[in-house]
């Protein structure tokens, strides 16, 4: 059985983009460096991840009744209180219009489910439900699974956990990430914890140069 590698661009999408409702800053300078990997043939199977709530998702400010960025619990869970974002069919939903799609194998939508919210691509935040994408990738004989995108702190660290959870051999690629930020170093936090749980911080010269 071959190493296959799997490339995960999670939620390159205009809302998490400057002008977008949750704008990461520099949000779009993924897509450049994303672009790169999907050309480099490098990646056996893509796959693009996208926030998808409905209008009345619990996680937002407005549904909620809270301030934008505080904690709250949602179901039990611990719960930041986003502004709305990502809504269905909504242009703030859309994958970056520059991000190259070509190599797509396939589109994980997740947070659809206004009770809990999703920011990892394999499972709801309190594991209760999978996207399916594991068994996905395992049909593939997916060893190795490298994740991109947005936003570092969110769901880029939570698909990598969970990723190294599932068992593929896993590497974040740091400068085809941005974090949100919320507290100042938070997207660094989250790269070293992702190091000590086991993943491998890597860049996209690395990767193209080995
Ligand atoms: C995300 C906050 C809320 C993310 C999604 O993609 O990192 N962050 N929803
Ligand atoms: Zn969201």
């Amino acid at each position: 059985m071959s190493n296959k590698r799997a490339l995960i661009i999670v939620d390159v999408q205009n809302d998490f983009c400057p002008g977008g409702t949750l704008a990461v800053t520099d949000g779009d300078q993924v897509v450049d460096p994303i672009n790169r990997l999907v050309a480099s043939g490098k990646f056996d199977v893509v796959v693009a991840t996208q926030d998808w709530h409905p209008s009345d998702h619990g996680s937002f400010a407005s549904v909620a009744g809270e301030d934008v960025g505080t904690l709250f619990k949602l179901n039990g869970l611990d719960q930041v209180a986003w502004p709305d974002h990502c809504v269905q069919g909504s242009q703030g939903a859309a994958l970056r219009d520059d991000l190259n799609l070509d190599k797509v194998n396939m589109i994980v939508r997740k947070g659809l489910d206004s009770e809990v919210d999703s920011y990892s691509a394999f499972f709801d935040n309190g594991k209760r439900n999978a996207t399916g994408l594991e068994g996905y990738l395992r049909d593939l004989d997916v060893v190795e699974v490298f994740v991109t995108g947005l936003a570092t702190d969110y769901c880029v660290r939570f698909t990598a956990e969970d990723s190294e959870w599932c068992g593929f051999n896993t590497f974040v690629v740091k400068d085809a990430t941005r974090g949100v930020n919320l507290n100042p170093g938070d997207a660094d936090a989250a790269l070293e914890a992702l190091a000590e749980e086991g993943v491998v911080i890597t860049t996209t010269d690395e990767i193209l140069n080995s």
